[in-house]
């Protein structure tokens, strides 16, 4: 179906909700016969829409489908280029591998990978990312900023309030932020971002941001290792969250949050992220690669990075590592 008629249809049975729109309305609407209108209906079925038809009332949405469409996210987007640029696809490996790959091809900033589900998700340093279908946001954004290698880590930081600031307008629920990417509702985990970078000496030639957002999962959805530390939205509300109006949410917060960023630099965003952050002025333990510091997280440096004092007093920069509350 063109995506014009669609978006006709679909803006028409948003609008009047529950009551029903005649055969003859829709096909003035999108001017077109009523033999028409019901192919279009079908086409819709087919794409995971539950629609009811009555005899002399017409049609109306019943359900939407458990999938995410490019074209749902769109409608009502308002963005300028954050998700302007949707590559959707049902299956993938991993969406950083599709973002890499067109990132390298020169796809324009705030491109946006999204998949329904990911074969071989990623997690930071070889760690795997359980992205089962249809329940969750399993996203990658390609960024083209002109800052220095040493500033990335500040766009995952970015990234982590824009998804606290749209889960809160899309839910109500406000995560807690634990440094440096983790999103934590009542101590459980339900996103993870994964920041990988394309640069040649100083020069950043795309950052890719992957975002992995635990939306409609169940319990027993999630493997059992995983469900002692992991929620969803869906655990935690009690009830289903759609994940495209989610998806625009995100959009819409990163691209505010990353204009500020790039106009006024970091501190704006510094500011924020301390005020969601749950480990600063806490007794924290760092497992780095190379050793474990416990100390009292005094909150992080201008570059993100966290500063942890120990008992002696000394004051640690730390880069990366695995935070223990
Ligand atoms: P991380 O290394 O901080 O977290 C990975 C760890 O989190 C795993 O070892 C496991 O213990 C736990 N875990 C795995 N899956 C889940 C889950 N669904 N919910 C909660 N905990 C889980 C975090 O890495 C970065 C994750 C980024 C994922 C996105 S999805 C879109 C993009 N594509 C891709 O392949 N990765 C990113």
């Amino acid at each position: 179906m063109q995506s014009e008629i669609r978006k006709k249809l679909l803006d028409a049975f948003t609008e009047t909700g529950e009551s029903f729109l005649s055969g003859q309305y829709l096909a003035e609407l999108i001017g077109c016969s009523r033999t028409a209108v019901w192919k279009h209906i079908e086409e819709l079925r087919k794409e995971g829409f539950e629609l009811e038809a009555v005899r002399k009332k017409g049609y109306r949405i019943v359900k939407t489908p458990e999938r995410i469409t490019a074209d749902e996210i769109r409608l009502g987007l308002v963005t300028e280029f954050i998700g302007k640029n949707i590559y959707y696809q049902e299956t993938v490996d991993s969406t950083q591998k599709i973002a890499n790959q067109l990132a390298s091809s020169d796809s324009p900033e705030g491109t946006v990978v999204i998949a329904e589900e990911q074969k071989s998700g990623k997690g930071r340093m070889n760690r795997k990312w359980h992205s089962p279908k249809y329940t969750g946001i399993w996203m990658s954004l390609i960024l083209r900023p002109n800052i220095q290698l040493i500033k990335a880590p500040q766009l995952t930081l970015l990234t982590a309030v824009a998804i606290v600031q749209a889960i809160e307008e899309t839910t109500g629920i406000v995560p807690e932020i634990k440094w440096p990417n983790d999103l934590l509702v009542n101590g459980k985990k339900i996103t993870g971002i994964l920041t990988e970078l394309q640069a040649e000496a100083d020069r950043i030639h795309s950052i890719i941001i992957g975002m992995g957002i635990n939306v409609n999962q169940k319990k027993e959805d999630f493997p059992e290792d995983i469900q002692k530390i992991a929620s969803s939205l869906y655990i935690e509300k009690g009830e289903t969250v759609s994940r495209a109006n989610l998806i625009r949410n995100i959009c819409k917060h990163f691209e505010k949050l990353y204009i500020i960023y790039l106009n006024q630099g970091f501190l704006p965003i510094k500011i924020l992220w301390e005020s969601y952050a749950v480990s600063i002025g806490r007794t924290i333990r760092a497992r780095t690669i190379t050793n474990v510091i416990e100390g009292k997280a005094l909150g992080i440096t201008d570059e993100g990075v966290l500063k942890l004092e120990d008992s002696s007093g000394t004051i640690h920069h730390v880069y990366s590592a695995d935070i223990e509350l």
